[in-house]
């Protein structure tokens, strides 16, 4: 397989503070990251408290965690006000339902200070919380508090209808945030009860190793899984961010993750505020002009976004980028799907800055493999595993496979974030792990350096001619093309070659779908990577089918090559 440019980006003069780094990554163990905790000395455990509380109480008092902005509001919340009003949503979860510890708590709304609340204040109240995105339809909302028996949940008006409450003999409460919402046996008017509640409340006090977060995520085939994190998850969290996000006391840091997608709360929630950070939180509707404008009113330090995101900006052009003050930008992050040498080239270009890639999953709970600032970027990598943390390329009997060696990019059992169990399926739960390794379902390979470059999804992986071909690396050649804005690239079957490469494409504006574009297409994958990495096939499409979290779903585009059921859906975007 051709490899990847390897055009090393060195590290920066000012980027991170690499003495302090090596200090604290030197001989690192999870247990150093403890201390910093209020149980490590009180003996009582509730993440909540840790990322809130603990700040309130201290110097940070007024210092601001979160700004709140979309199109109708514009709020900041200090870290005394964050107490107050996650007291108070922990006051009214509990006046108003039977919730207690370990119950499961789902929100379902877009994002508001009022979802920040409940959240938080569920987790005081010691329930799991479960996020939904607000795009699910009625079906996604019934399997997920269905399958984990859900107590409660807290919606919005408009989303109300998609909650079968009828079919949900378990579901006791539904907690709507809206104006004047009519009251039932069974729906509160949340907004209502937040006035009338105490800002005082005795947090619930918890096990380290009791549950937290639960994110159902989808899987190739069968029904959404429930993915549980406990508390302990926070040391992590509160480690990485540090290292990983180069949080520092003055940072304003912008997630643009929706807490529905685990990066949304693993780094939109708890990584900042473990690190009393001060947040900016984006509601409404992407658009590029309010981002940019964004950077520049809130002078963001840290930025952390997807590809998805990165190319979204990029097909906006970079004239607009010129109309905007982006100056303060110091570290630049993304996570979830392959960051292609092409984004990471236009973010020098255009900010000046490196892109640093993360590698993670729902099931990690935290950051595995990733850049950072004291590291030079190999443009195309996702990084080296963080300290602490011990990642390897394993076949399928768990052997460990030297350097430059495509295999199962795994991981050794043991970190404090991992997932403790999958709700109701423990077989599923067995099913990730290989002796001491957990085998994360992507394949990749490891260089000398210790640098990992994924490959894609296990069952992504293309064989053609007996050539073992990574969509990625084809998709990434692709964007390279100045006619393309999105590519999927798959295999598809072929009684000659085992499987054949073919490209789902979308076009920037103004390229027409010609054969001689496809040609085109085809000669300058054929020159810029491999001819065997080549795509036989090419489409052309309006768009092309991706997760919420900005993933192309391959399996979609599989499907319907194939004339095959899709399977779920629930987590493709509109
Ligand atoms: C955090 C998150 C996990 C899957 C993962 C992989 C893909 C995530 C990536 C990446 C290439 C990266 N993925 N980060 N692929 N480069 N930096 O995304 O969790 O939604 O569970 O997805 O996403 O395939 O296995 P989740």
């Amino acid at each position: 397989m051709a490899t990847m440019e390897k055009n090393i980006i060195p590290v920066r003069e000012g980027d991170f503070n690499l003495a302090d780094y090596e200090k604290t990554a030197k001989d690192f163990k999870w247990e150093d990251a403890e201390r910093e905790f209020d149980w490590y000395t009180t003996g009582k455990v509730n993440i909540a408290h840790e990322a809130v509380d603990r700040h309130a109480d201290s110097y940070r008092k007024n210092k601001v965690a979160l700004y709140y902005r979309d199109a109708n509001r514009s709020e900041a919340y200090t870290y005394d006000q964050m107490k107050r009003m996650t007291n108070k949503a922990a006051n009214v979860l509990k006046a108003n339902s039977t919730l207690e510890k370990g119950d499961r708590l789902f929100i379902f709304m877009p994002r508001s200070p009022e979802l920040y609340f409940a959240l938080l204040g569920g987790l005081k109240l010691g329930t799991i919380v479960g996020p939904l995105f607000e795009a699910f339809m009625e079906g996604a909302v019934y399997d997920r508090l269905d399958d984990s028996e859900a107590k409660a949940i807290i919606t919005t008006p408009e989303l109300l209808d998609r909650v079968p409450a009828d079919r949900l003999p378990k579901l006791e409460k539904i907690f709507v945030v809206g104006e004047n919402v009519e009251e039932t046996d069974k729906i509160v008017d949340f907004n209502k009860r937040m006035k009338e509640a105490s800002h005082h409340f005795e947090t619930v006090w918890l096990d380290k190793e009791d549950g937290s977060v639960l994110h159902y995520t989808s899987g190739s085939t069968g029904r959404p899984k429930g993915v549980m994190h406990v508390q302990y998850a926070m040391v992590q969290q509160l480690q990485t961010a540090r290292w990983v996000l180069d949080l520092k006391e003055e940072d304003i840091y912008w997630c643009t993750a929706d807490p529905g997608w685990v990066t949304g709360t693993a780094y939109g929630i708890f990584g900042p505020m473990l690190n009393g950070a001060t947040s900016l939180i984006l509601g409404g509707r992407f658009r590029t002009e309010d981002w940019y404008q964004a950077i520049e009113d809130y002078g963001v330090t840290v930025w952390y976004s997807a590809p998805t995101a990165f190319r979204m900006l990029m097909g906006a052009g970079n004239a607009l980028i010129n109309e905007y003050d982006l100056s303060t930008l110091r570290h630049v992050l993304s996570v979830g799907e392959p960051l292609n040498p092409e984004v990471v080239k236009w973010g020098l270009e255009v900010f000046d800055r490196r892109i640093h890639d993360t590698w993670w999953m729902t099931e990690t709970g935290g950051h595995m493999i990733c850049n950072y600032g004291s590291m030079p970027i190999k443009p195309g990598s996702m990084g080296k595993a963080v300290p602490g943390i011990e990642a390897a390329i394993v076949d399928d009997r768990g052997n460990v496979l030297p350097p430059n060696s495509m295999g199962n990019l795994a991981l050794r059992k043991g970190w404090p974030a991992m997932m403790r169990k999958i709700w109701n399926n423990l077989e599923k739960y067995d099913s990730y792990f290989i002796g001491d390794w957990y085998v994360s379902g992507d394949s990749a390979y490891m260089d000398e350096d210790g640098y990992f470059w994924f490959q894609g999804r296990v069952d992504d992986v293309i064989m053609t001619s007996g050539e073992r071909v990574g969509p990625f690396e084809v998709e990434s050649k692709l964007l390279e093309h100045p006619a393309i804005v999105e590519a999927g690239v798959i295999g598809k079957p072929d009684p000659v070659r085992g499987e054949i490469i073919k490209a789902f494409v979308a076009l920037h504006e103004g390229y027409e779908p010609t054969d001689e574009l496809k040609e085109d297409i085809r000669q300058f994958v054929k020159k810029g990577l491999a001819a065997h990495a080549a795509p036989r096939e090419i489409e052309f499409k309006d768009k092309l089918p991706k997760t919420r979290s900005g993933k192309i779903m391959r399996r979609v585009l599989k499907a319907w090559e194939l004339d095959l059921p899709t399977g779920d859906l629930s987590t493709m975007e509109d």
